[in-house]
This record gives structure tokens, sequence and C-alpha cells, in this order.
């Protein structure tokens, strides 16, 4: 096997090597095909074909034997993933829940995914990522994401399970004691913003995120009206059959947010931390305006701004003001975050992790961001499951650069379904030590509750001209 590489020492040292010499020695080589091919040659090379990547503990190898998708609607649709193990009892559960597509997600990851699944070692977690990434050459997308999210979400609850330990543990251990926590105070004038917000913080929050109805526009983004956080989280009842329509002008939103953060401010007093999300609305003159006006109310952040495709505009937001920023919601590929990071441009990246390919992915945005001084701040509306949210926390709580978190206090019959998850108490969340992420589902609690066909709302201008809602 070494041969070829000691004939082209034996020659340089030789002096042999010159125009003529490179020649010869290349008519060599080519003439020399079996040399080549032994070089290359996979009987040489460990083979690595995702079937087994060396046992844990001793414990013998272990294989994918099924991958079931579960949709389900207990008040709101879901689509779980559990993926069974060789090893008897042993499986792992994930959530590939994406609002309003739930069914191509379901058929992508019934169709195409789980066969590719069947007889891998479930243990190799970024292999089976990289493999379902970039092995079917049609990459990326929130479809295919959020299907690749739910397997690897459930291989990590296997290797938790496996290793008898939680999965931040994995992660490399606790670093806080749990992920400062914010909810959602919405109302349909300021006063019963504050209502909400109140109750909110009667309840423990420290940060609450505060949104309202802008008068004379028909629905206004985030302002179900005056609901417990459990009954704005399930709400599958409240969605359309065909996708409703809200109508956004930028003017009086422009107005009126502002005036709301004063009049909170004066009520609740500078402690309370406040958040905004303007959901990808804004153009950026729009936006640095905003943030520019809501300075003097010290808010959290002010969130998701611009539509995703216009990183570059937050240079703009960010010469004109020092409200913090955070985005990334919308974001299905880890490459998305790079330039707003590495320009430090957002204070807080908040990509779903069950949009952006799971746990596997979370880590390596953590990881970049911790470099320049960016901390996490995850997406965790009602509309992903309790297994994304328990990934959510697993990371929160291992990561050095965690921010904050957006949670939900999920219905009971969402529980009956789908148990486990975090918990709340204090402002905080924070996750059980059971091994693996802590969550199981209940199939035939599931099969109670069939999919129902949702949309999220669209929006438009007063003139009718499409809007991003
Ligand atoms: O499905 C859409 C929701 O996930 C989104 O509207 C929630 O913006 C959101 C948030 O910040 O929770
Ligand atoms: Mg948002």
């Amino acid at each position: 096997m070494h041969e070829p590489f000691s004939n082209i020492s034996q020659l340089a040292r030789r002096g042999f090597l010159g125009l003529a010499g490179v020649a010869a020695f290349s008519d060599w080589l080519f003439s020399r095909p079996r040399v080549v091919r032994t070089l290359f040659a996979k009987d040489e090379l460990a083979e690595n074909d995702g079937s087994g990547g060396g046992s844990s503990r001793g414990l013998p190898p272990l294989k994918i034997t099924d991958v079931r998708v579960i949709v389900t609607c207990p008040d709101r649709n879901y689509v779980l993933v559990k993926i069974l193990t060789s090893e008897p009892g042993l499986y792992g559960v994930g959530d590939a829940t994406l609002n309003g597509r739930e069914l191509a997600v379901a058929a992508d990851l019934e169709k195409h995914i789980a066969p590719l699944l069947i007889d891998r070692d479930p243990e190799q977690i970024e292999d089976t990522w990289q493999y379902l990434y970039r092995g079917p050459y049609w990459r990326g997308g929130p479809i295919q994401m959020t299907a690749l999210a739910g397997i690897d979400l459930a291989l990590w609850d296997i290797k938790g399970k496996r290793a008898n330990m939680p999965v931040y543990q994995l992660l490399g251990g606790r670093t806080r004691t749990g992920a400062l926590a914010y909810t959602h105070a919405s109302g349909r004038d300021f006063a019963e913003v504050e209502e909400v917000a109140r109750r909110a913080l009667e309840r423990g929050f420290k940060c609450v995120r505060a949104q309202v109805a802008i008068p004379g526009l028909e629905g206004t983004y985030g302002t179900p009206g005056n609901k417990t956080p459990e009954a704005a989280a399930g709400r599958v009842a409240n969605m359309a059959e065909l996708p409703a329509t809200e109508v956004f002008e930028p003017a009086p939103y422009l107005r009126v947010v502002p005036r709301l953060f004063e009049y909170l401010r004066a009520k609740l007093g500078p402690e309370v931390e406040l958040l905004h999300d303007c959901h990808e609305k804004l153009d950026p003159i729009q936006a640095a305006r905003l943030a520019h006006d809501l300075e003097p109310y010290h808010l959290f952040f002010l969130e998701d701004c611009l539509r995703p495709e216009y990183k570059e505009s937050f240079r703009l937001i960010r010469e004109h003001s020092t409200t913090p920023l955070a985005m990334g919601e919308l974001f299905n590929s880890l490459w998305d975050c790079v330039p707003l990071i590495k320009e430090q441009l957002i204070d807080y990246i908040r990509c779903d992790l069950g949009h952006i390919g799971g746990i596997t992915a979370a880590r390596k945005v953590a990881a970049l961001a911790e470099l320049f001084q960016v901390q996490t701040a995850w997406h965790g509306p009602g509309d992903i499951g309790p297994p994304t949210h328990a990934a959510n926390v697993h990371v929160d709580i291992s990561i050095p650069n965690f921010g904050i978190q957006e949670m939900v206090f999920f219905p009971e019959v969402a529980r009956e379904v789908i148990s486990g998850g975090p918990e709340f108490k204090d402002g905080y969340m924070n996750v059980s030590d059971a091994p693996g992420l802590g969550c199981d589902v209940n199939e035939e609690a599931a099969k109670k509750y069939p999919y129902r066909r949702a949309y999220l709302p669209t929006a438009r201008r007063m003139d009718g001209s499409v809007q991003d809602w």
C-alpha cells in the first residue's frame, strides 16, 4: 500500500522529478491501476454506513427497527415521531410539527425518510443528521428540516435513555439552575394587555411579551384577546379551515406600539422585562424607527423585525438604535444565522429547534453565537410539541450563552396525548432528570384526536395587496 509514496520519495531523492520526471512518474502511476485502487480500497477502511458506530459501555449493538409517524389534533395539530430499536422497550420520541403544513412533513417522514433509517445505528446521531441533510441532494427548506428535527430529537431521546441520563448531561451538563422564561400578554387595548401581564407576573413570570390590537385594523398578529395561556396555546378551534385574512398598515402600528410600552412601563414599573414581536412585518427603515422609538422603555428585545430574506438590513436598524434585537424563528438553515451572528447585527438568535434540524443543529448555532457574544432565545410557541420545548430547555441549561426561553402552557387535552416536557416555576423553566428528553406519546390517546385541516392567518394591506402576516 505504501509502494507509490516510497517510489515518489526515491525519485525525489535522486533528483529525477523535473518536468520530464513528473510526466514519466504520471505515466508510471496511471499504468498501475491496481496500486491506485489499493490506495483507496474500501476493504482497507473501516466501513461506515450508519449501521454500527460501536457500542456504548459494552452494550450490544443497536438498530432502528421502526419509525412511526403520529399525526394527532388534541386541540392543535401535532406530528410526533417514535423511533423503535432492537432493544426491547427502548424507543425515542421526537416532534416534527410544522404549523399549517403538518401532512407534508408527515409524508416526507413516512415515504422518504423512514425507509432510510431501518437497520441504522440510532446512536450515530451526527452521521444520521449529515446523511439526511446532505444525502438526498435536495437539502433544506422548512418541511425537510422539520422532519429532520423530529428524527434528531427522537435519536437524542434514545441516546439519553440508553445512557440513563437526561439529554442536558450528554450536552455537557448544567450551566445554570433553570432557563429564564417569557410568556405572552395580548389584548384588545392597553388596559387588557396590562391585565394579562399582571396575571403573568402573579404566576411568577419576570419577562412578558406584549402585543396589542391596532385600532382600525382587522386582526393584529399575536392578539387573540384576554385568554389564559393554556387556551391561547391550543388553538385549532380558532384557526380557519381556510386562512383568515388580517389587515395590516405600518403607520398606525408604528404609532401605537411605542405608546403601549410607555403605558406598560408607567403601570408595571422598571423591573419587569418587556418584549415585543414584529413578526417579520416591517421594512428596514420602519424597523429602525420602531427600535429607536422604543429605546426609552428598555425592551429585553425587539423580535423578528424583518423578513428572513433581509439579513443585511439589520445593519440599518443597528445604526439607529440600542434596542436589543432578536431574529430567527423563520430560519431553517444553519447558514441563515451566520451573517447576523458574525457581524453582531443581533443580540439574540431565536431559531426554532423544530424547524432548523433539532438539537444537533442548535448546538452548532449556539456555539457560533457564543463566539460573537450573541445569546440564544429559541422559539417556543404553542404550535410545536412538548418534545421540542423539552429540547429547548435541555440546550438552554447546558450552554454558556443562553439568553431567554419563550414558553407556553399546554392544555390538558394535549397532555393526555403527550406527557412530560419542561416545568415552569418562579420565572424559570426546567426539565426533570428523567433519561432522554423526558416526553412520551400515548398512541391510543392520539387516535382519539384525528388531524383537522387548519391554516395560519394571512394578511393584506388596506389596498388589498399581500402583506407578511
Ligand atoms: O406558527 C406560527 C407561530 O409559531 C408564530 O406566529 C409564533 O411568532 C411566534 C412566536 O414568537 O411565538
Ligand atoms: Mg415570533
